[in-house]
């Protein structure tokens, strides 16, 4: 199958630079595959203050709006789309590009955190922290105007690896119903186990799985590059099983986010060098779907 990856330049949903420079830095692995790099066009303003949760609202929304028409274009001229961030909240249209595209999907979110904040909930206003409650149709409509579609049901949406959940936030993942699956889940039941279940929940009533891979997931000794590491993260070699199990099953796979590399916090380029394994364990599976 054909592939186009957007790479999504942008740090507007983060207070901290570097995760901008990732797609750039990420594709010079890649030459060989078709490209495209999407800057936005607005500064982020960096502020922390509560009050100030807005803040890159109105810059990210614009940018977001043109990564989902570049991925409704490539998803509908039947390439397969991975986004590279960039911050997570490029997922919002990576994944209603593909609810368009097609239709009733389930989402696996790797990641660290849930990534289920509203505005009504965020400490720090930082966009990137809400993608996952936005495609689920959880509050936060003002961030998936660009969209007319549906979103995702929550019945049909995975946290794989998460160990860091902001205290409203809690309430919110309560609330929705989505299924957690923690690092001590992964050890004490084995990676296949889970993702064989998580894989049928994703699938279950749906046409296909959305995958999206957060770099935090991986223990910070091992993969400092990210703009926010949490301790006791899974190890390198658990993230590339996963991560091959995913590629493993492609054909139920229907599009894909690798994000939150920041090179600037990266030792010796090792988080990047991890990106590469499994941008490329993703890609030699895509080629043969
Ligand atoms: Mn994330």
């Amino acid at each position: 199958m054909d592939i186009n990856i957007i790479g999504a330049a942008s740090d507007l949903g983060v207070s901290l630079d570097g995760t901008s420079k990732a797609p750039e830095l990420l594709l010079q692995h890649f030459r060989e595959i078709s490209s495209e790099l999407i800057s936005p066009s607005e500064p982020c303003t960096k502020s922390l203050t509560r009050e100030d949760k807005r803040k890159n609202e109105g810059a990210l929304n614009r940018f977001n709006a043109e990564l989902y028409s570049r991925a409704v274009s490539s998803k509908a001229s039947g390439s397969f789309t991975v986004f590279l961030g960039g911050d997570h909240s490029c997922a919002i249209p990576s994944v209603l590009s593909s609810v368009t595209q097609y239709g009733r999907i389930g989402v696996m979110w790797i990641d660290a955190h849930t990534d289920y904040n509203t505005f009504r909930t965020t400490e720090t206003g930082n966009i990137h922290g809400l993608p996952l409650a936005c495609i689920s149709g959880f509050e936060c409509g003002e961030l998936r105007e660009f969209h007319s579609g549906g979103t995702v049901d929550p019945q049909n949406i995975c946290v794989i690896g998460a160990r860091s959940i902001d205290r409203d936030e809690k309430d919110n993942v309560k609330k929705a119903g989505i299924h957690l699956y923690s690092v001590d889940d992964l050890r004490e039941r084995g990676i296949a186990s889970v993702m064989e279940e998580a894989f049928s929940i994703c699938l279950n009533g749906t046409s296909a799985v959305h995958v999206s891979f957060d770099l935090d997931v991986i223990d910070p000794t091992e993969a400092p590059g990210v703009s926010v590491p949490e301790k006791d993260g899974i190890t390198k070699r658990e993230a590339l099983l996963i991560n091959s199990i995913v590629s493993g099953r492609i054909d139920e796979v229907c599009s894909y986010d690798l994000v939150e590399l920041n090179p600037l916090r990266d030792t010796e380029g090792r988080t990047e060098t991890t990106a590469c394994r499994l941008l490329d364990q993703l890609l030699v599976s895509v080629k043969s779907k």
